[in-house]
């Protein structure tokens, strides 16, 4: 009997992935109640950033940073590959690139994918070399038949780009997707740092093969550190569609995004093409609490691409755990990518929205609803009916009146020095209010992702946080506490939160997506009992919920 199941499990593989090779599943650990269930991620091991996000021939692709011997980050380190045909159910197959070659042979760390004319996919990566050294290098599909991608052909030109003589060796990493110019030349940067600032390093190339390093970089911030992960890529402002990465159009817009200090920071401004610069719309890239971030909370080292089929630009970034190396080692994974999420230039053209993919809402199942529920001061409400722990849930909250809410004080910067002191259990006057989520029945445990709303003038301050300092009673957990700021309207009605909980992770979404938090949580409880989640109101002022709605997950095949 057992037999018979390996053997129908091991076919229903071979059926997915169209007889293709995909990795071993065995010894898979068990009894995991923080893993995730419908984030992608390999059957076991670690995974870092996303790489090289591609649709070819029908199927869209996604490869990672991986670790194929362990689930701590440790070199050499080669690309996963998971394949999908919809984004939200994955196979995973073989290894894709693999450190064999004196240019690559202590890592193939991260890189991009970019679609030559003809439909020819080819892969940019960074190589750590046999003397430790970054440089960048090439790969073709082997098959171009194949839309599985499966093998790759590292070209024997490699390295194809050195470091310059001002940036060290160990600090030249990770090249972008490659955009095409009006005058038919490519253009790539990579990540770098020039004594203390980051930049964005230029090449050039007429071929693909053959580079040439521009003098001045497309962009540099000062006193940053190394930009990791940089990514760069048109917006349109007019709607929101994607725009191909070689799209050129005097109307479009670029979105500049670097990571470096554990935060994703982007900036949006204009490419000046014939002075190979870019050039934003505000203050650029600070290093200060003023950036602009993907993502308030744990998220990294993120990719975009654009998606030909829906005609829209798609994020992933890399998900870390917050437990301990230990806890990752005994649980023989670690890292997870977040839900693909749709990007778009907000309406003032300031700065970029994001929502969770639309095909995300396949995976709902048991649904349930409320509407008009008043939530006095200091009171809660226990949404029940679906599985907590595994669940999209969206919720629209009236807005107090302007006049009522507290002064917001200028100088209050940062967001998440503000969300720290001021957790889900510091009353205040218009909130906290929003959700708990992995809550234990005591309350001991839990996570609260809420508002805190201000005036400032004439328009809303909106404080949102994502509370981890009650996660988990467990030591040496990683309980930081994240912050954002949303500005708004003092005509705005509602204001809206939705959280995607994913037993260990939760991404939120505040505002129909103008600021994400995601966050780790790792409650002690969840090993026993079943968790709960709540609406909830710690200020002093009623609130209203406008509507809630709260669907169970299902599970989906990326694991
Ligand atoms: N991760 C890769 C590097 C990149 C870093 C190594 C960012 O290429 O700079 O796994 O997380």
């Amino acid at each position: 009997m057992k037999a018979t199941v390996v053997c129908v499990i091991y076919l229903c593989c071979v059926i997915l992935s169209n007889g293709k090779e995909i990795q071993d599943t065995s010894q898979i650990p068990k009894n995991q109640k923080g893993r995730p269930s419908f984030h992608l991620r390999p059957p076991k091991n670690w995974l870092n950033d996303p790489n090289g996000p591609v649709y070819y021939k029908g199927v869209y692709h996604l490869f990672y940073q991986y670790n194929p011997y362990g689930s701590v980050f440790k070199k050499p380190i080669v690309w996963g590959h998971s394949a999908s045909h919809d984004l939200v159910n994955w196979i995973h197959l073989k290894n894709s690139l693999i450190p064999k070659n004196s240019f690559d042979i202590n890592s193939c760390f991260s890189g991009s994918i970019t679609i030559l004319p003809g439909n020819k996919p080819v892969i940019l990566y960074t190589g750590v070399d046999a003397k430790n050294q970054q440089v960048q290098n090439l790969a073709t599909p082997k098959n171009l038949s194949d839309p599985f991608l499966i093998e790759w052909v590292k070209y024997p030109g490699n390295p194809i780009m050195t470091a310059p003589q001002w940036v060290k060796p160990n600090d030249f990493r990770d090249p972008t997707t490659a955009w095409k110019g009006k005058d038919g030349i490519w253009r790539v940067a990579v990540g770098g740092v020039k004594n203390d600032s980051g930049v964005a390093i230029l090449y050039r190339s007429k071929d693909f093969v053959h580079w040439s390093l521009h003098d001045d970089p497309l962009y540099y911030g000062k006193n940053t550190g190394i930009w990791e992960c940089p990514d760069f890529y048109p917006v349109s402002v007019n709607d929101r569609n994607g725009v191909d990465t070689s799209e050129v159009d005097m109307n479009l817009k670029y979105v500049l995004k670097v990571s470096f200090r554990a935060h994703d920071v982007y900036t949006i401004g204009r490419y000046e093409a014939d002075k190979e610069k870019f050039v934003p719309d505000g203050l650029g890239i600070t290093g200060n609490s003023s950036d602009l971030r993907y993502d308030y909370g744990k998220f990294y080292a993120s990719k975009t691409f654009f998606d030909s089929v829906k005609k829209r630009r798609i994020l992933w970034g890399w998900i870390n755990e917050s437990d301990s190396s230990t806890d990752d080692i005994n649980k023989g994974w670690a890292g997870i990518q977040s839900i693909p999420r749709r990007v778009y230039v907000s309406t003032t053209g300031t700065q970029l929205i994001q929502w969770p993919i639309e095909e995300t809402e396949r995976l709902r199942e048991k649904h349930v609803t409320y509407s008009g529920e008043k939530l006095r001061g200091k009171s809660l409400l226990e949404i029940s009916g679906i599985t907590a722990s595994q669940v999209d849930i969206e919720v629209s909250f009236k807005m107090p009146k302007l006049e009522v809410t507290e002064l917001f004080n200028p100088k209050w910067d940062d967001p998440q020095v503000l969300c720290s002191t001021n957790t889900a259990w510091v009353s205040g006057q218009a909130g906290p209010f929003g959700l708990l989520l992995m809550a234990s029945k005591d309350f001991k445990e839990q996570t609260a992702v809420f508002f805190r709303i201000f005036h400032n003038k004439n328009r809303y301050v909106i404080l949102m946080c994502s509370d981890q300092s009650r996660s988990s009673v467990r030591q040496g957990i990683d309980k930081t506490t994240y912050g954002a700021f949303i500005h708004m309207d003092r005509n705005v009605d509602v204001i809206s939160l939705r959280s995607l909980v994913d037993h260990s992770v939760i991404e939120s979404f505040g505002a129909k997506g103008r600021a994400c938090i995601t966050a780790r949580v790792y409650p002690q409880f969840y090993m026993e009992q079943e968790a709960r989640v709540y609406a909830f109101n710690n200020g002093t002022l009623d609130v209203v919920i406008e509507t809630l709605d709260a669907w169970g997950m299902k599970k989906t095949n990326g694991n």
